[in-house]
């Protein structure tokens, strides 16, 4: 199994966890990234696969599919075991959603901080509008905290045992921590699941990928 993955890309470190938590070996090769060119010059692998040309990219044997959901859904059926959605179909749509709220709702804010391990731009005025949309983030992320706590209550994971929900939720929280986001602590119940889910092997690994990254790729950090 292949799979095309960005260094500091938290959709295609999603499909990374899956597989280290399955148990499924892969061969992993890193497209090209910069924080000033993005991700160009675009593998042409992955332009072929994929018609948005984005990573996570996987093939195995005869199959290629893109999609971050895509490749979750594919994984739990080829290698059910361990299993890392709920088995029940209403159990499977509330784990879907929170996997959806990650990606499509939170990290709409989390994307605003983005910039902070960017080079700074040398136009004062854009860097300013650079930092009042992430004062946007920061707001917004703020509200989803609070709903996302609230919805943990006081349970380990998000869906009853580890899922990809919390997988999706993790990628994106972590982002915004990355980023100097808003403080996890002043949520408690969001910052206790935060720290259950580092402790897992497969995410302490990715953790630790992502931060080697950083420190070849990132900024420092700016406000
Ligand atoms: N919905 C997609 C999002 C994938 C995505 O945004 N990938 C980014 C990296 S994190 C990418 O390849 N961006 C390059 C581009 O859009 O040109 C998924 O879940 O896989």
């Amino acid at each position: 199994m292949r799979l095309y993955s960005g260094p500091l890309s938290l959709f295609a470190r999603k499909v990374e966890i899956a597989l280290y938590e399955k148990g499924v070996d892969f061969e992993r090769v890193e497209v090209a990234f910069t924080q000033t060119e993005g991700y160009r010059p675009k593998h042409p692998d992955v332009v072929t696969a994929n018609p948005k040309g984005q990573v996570p990219v996987l093939v195995d044997g005869d199959l290629t599919i893109f999609d971050s959901t895509v490749i979750l859904e594919y994984l739990e059926d080829a290698y059910p075991e361990p299993p890392l959605y709920p088995a029940g179909p209403k159990e499977k749509a509330r784990c879907r959603l929170v996997e959806l709220d990650a990606d499509e709702i939170l990290f709409v804010d989390v994307r605003r901080l983005l910039y902070r391990t960017e080079p700074p731009l040398a136009d004062a005025e854009r860097q300013k509008a650079r930092q009042d949309e992430g004062q946007r983030g920061e707001k917004g992320i703020l509200g989803h905290y609070e709903r996302l706590a609230e919805q943990l209550g006081g349970r380990d994971y998000f869906c009853g045992a580890f899922t990809a929900a919390d997988i999706g939720m993790f990628t994106t929280v972590h982002y915004a921590v990355r980023m100097n986001g808003p403080r996890l602590n002043d949520f408690p119940p969001l910052a206790a699941w935060y720290r259950r889910v580092c402790q897992r092997p497969s995410v302490a690994r990715v953790v630790a990928e992502i931060a080697e990254a950083d420190g070849r790729l990132s900024w420092p950090l700016s406000a």
